[in-house]
């Protein structure tokens, strides 16, 4: 370990905290990594269909992955520039058909069998999304809420059958597939009847859910929003409906840190919401004004974000997703940002005194809580992240960029 390393000890040894035991509950946070960044949230089906659903992707960087094989060479950069062992988050729509596609209706675990194969190699698990979004039964911004009983059934039958596929993701490789639905369902304009699209979104839900799946293999999430492109006035899941649905229904509830009010944090709701469900699925993001997607960064809402699973003991029971899409970056370069922010923003929590900061507290001590958590922002933080790297084998600083470059140049810039 390295001089620094060992200054950097002394000094939070000095408050307490054990930096080789945070290191050692560090490495065995996994995140999620979600493929769609690699791709602008394309996908290989070509389904004729706008991407759709609010989903903006913005910027034209070159060197995008155009087919299974190139995104995983892209995931495999980026995961080589990550330091610990992680996941991978993946959307229906980027099934691999190998000339004979179906529709989302039914799919199958088959379609997928080039991504569990990958993840195998990597000793990585994987999570699962069913895609609503970028169809032609999408294109009104209706789905499991659609009017037409016909057009919900269809996308029944695809939650349905992305369930059977989450399961057997979680069975090979021998860890539990949170299976996250989000839907788009929305009106751009003031909406006559907010109660009956809500109705039939929970019977769509309840009927998706109704076969009993092992929770080994797979776990059931619902993500909320309160608005989007195009559903500015009325966003069908909202967090009030999917709380309640999740709560009701024993799924998991998950927090997209975008989809709330532009100036609300989902930091706060960790501790309410893990009192009445036993996980929660976060999509670590960022949102910036109307876009609830930027790549995320060691910002204060990251931190407390971090700091609210860590001082809650919440660990075992937050599942880490990200959700963010930038194209007018390099996309490995953006993934390796907001996963290393991440992981840092966890690494600052786990160092925090937080024996010493409960019993001030406790005691009513609100001058020690305040005086020591701002003598903490001074700490010899990035020694000890430098550290970890080290450990984990990957670029301590921002020798990680080099490879990113090499890689645009060799790779990247020859695509298409
Ligand atoms: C959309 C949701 C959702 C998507 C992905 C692609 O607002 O956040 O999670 O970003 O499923
Ligand atoms: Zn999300």
């Amino acid at each position: 370990m390295s001089a620094a390393y060992e200054l950097a000890r002394l000094r939070y040894a000095a408050l307490g905290v054990d930096t080789d035991a945070a290191l050692a509950r560090l490495e065995k946070i996994a995140v999620s990594l979600h493929c769609w960044q690699g791709d602008d949230v394309g996908g290989f089906e070509n389904s004729g269909s706008e991407l759709g659903g609010g989903l903006a992707v913005t910027g034209n960087y070159p060197g995008k992955a155009r087919t299974a094989d190139q995104l995983r060479a892209d995931l495999d950069m980026a995961l080589s520039l990550i330091p610990g062992t992680h996941r991978l988050n993946l959307h229906a729509c980027y099934a691999e058909f190998d000339g004979n596609k179906v529709d989302r209706n039914a799919l199958e675990p088959i379609h997928f069998a080039g991504w569990i194969e990958w993840a195998k190699s990597k000793g990585v698990g994987m999570d699962f999304n069913p895609s609503y979004f970028a169809h032609p039964k999408a294109d009104d911004g209706f789905t499991l809420a659609h009017r037409d009983a016909g057009i919900r059934r269809f996308w029944i039958e695809h939650g349905i059958a992305c369930r059977k596929v989450g399961a057997a993701i979680g069975e090979s490789l021998g860890s539990p597939c949170v299976t996250n639905f989000w839907v788009p369902d929305g009106f751009k304009d003031t909406p006559i009847d907010r109660k009956a699209p809500r109705e039939r979104l929970a019977q769509s839900l309840d009927a998706i859910f109704s076969e009993p799946l092992d929770p080994r293999h797979n776990l059931d999430a619902v993500e909320s929003k309160l608005f989007g492109i195009g559903s500015e006035s009325y966003v069908v899941g909202s967090h009030e409906f999917y709380m309640g649905y999740a709560i009701s229904r024993k799924k998991m509830l998950c927090l997209d840190a975008g989809h709330f009010h532009p100036t609300e944090t989902i930091a706060d709701k960790i501790s309410s919401i893990l009192l009445w469900t036993d996980r929660l699925l976060l999509h670590v993001s960022r949102g910036v004004r109307w876009d609830s997607d930027h790549v995320v960064v060691l910002s204060d809402d990251l931190e407390a974000i971090a700091q609210e699973a860590v001082r809650g003991g919440f660990i075992d029971r937050i599942h880490f997703g990200l959700d963010f899409f930038d194209a007018s970056i390099n996309r490995i370069a953006a993934w390796v940002i907001g996963t290393r922010s991440l992981i840092k923003a966890l690494l600052l929590a786990l160092l925090e005194p937080i024996d010493t900061l409960r019993a001030a507290e406790l005691q009513g001590d609100y001058t020690t809580r305040l005086a020591l958590l701002e003598e903490l922002k001074t700490l010899p933080f990035g020694a000890v992240w430098e550290a970890y790297c080290e450990k984990c084998g990957v670029p301590a600083t921002n020798a990680w960029l080099d490879e990113v470059k090499r890689y645009e140049c060799e790779v990247l810039l020859k695509r298409r």
